[in-house]
């Protein structure tokens, strides 16, 4: 067990129905801190190189335009195992596999508009965090 950091996107799927506030409430109350947190409107660049791994997949058109097609609420988040817990209290990716209870399981059906992204490794949380926020945006404690 580690004190980790991961990274969250409250999506535009999430956005569009004002769940950003109950998608963040989800992770606090689960106990993980906040240490950064910004609203904006993400480039197709930025889309581009989040989504790095899914470059070859045949939905990832579908899932640039997903990510840069209303605001977005990044959030790096604090906590033991924060990057474990974060994709717990996400759910599984496929919401119709999502457990009732998890942020895609109560608010999601469709794969494309699932809500929220998090990091599933702490390689990935750690490129993510750097590709999103600079140092000066988080707050050590
Ligand atoms: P994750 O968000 O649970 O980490 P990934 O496999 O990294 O899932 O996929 C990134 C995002 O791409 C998913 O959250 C989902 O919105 C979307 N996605 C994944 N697979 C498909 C697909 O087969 N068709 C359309 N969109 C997909
Ligand atoms: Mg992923």
């Amino acid at each position: 067990m580690a004190v980790e950091r991961t990274f969250i996107i409250v999506k535009p799927s999430g956005f569009e129905r004002n769940l950003t506030g109950e998608v963040l409430r989800r992770f606090e109350q689960r106990g993980l801190r906040l240490r950064g947190l910004k609203v904006l409107k993400v480039s197709t660049k930025l889309a581009k190189e989040h989504y790095d791994e899914h470059k070859d997949r045949p939905f990832f058109g579908e899932l640039i335009e997903g990510l840069t097609r209303s605001p977005v609420t990044a959030a790096v988040l604090e906590g033991e195992s924060a990057i474990a817990v974060a994709r717990a209290t996400i759910g599984a990716t496929d919401p119709i596999a999502s457990a009732p209870g998890t942020i895609r399981g109560d608010f999601a059906i469709e794969l494309a508009e699932n809500i929220v992204h998090g990091s599933d490794s702490p390689k990935s949380a750690k490129r993510e965090i750097a590709l999103w926020f600079d140092k000066a945006e988080l707050t050590k404690a």
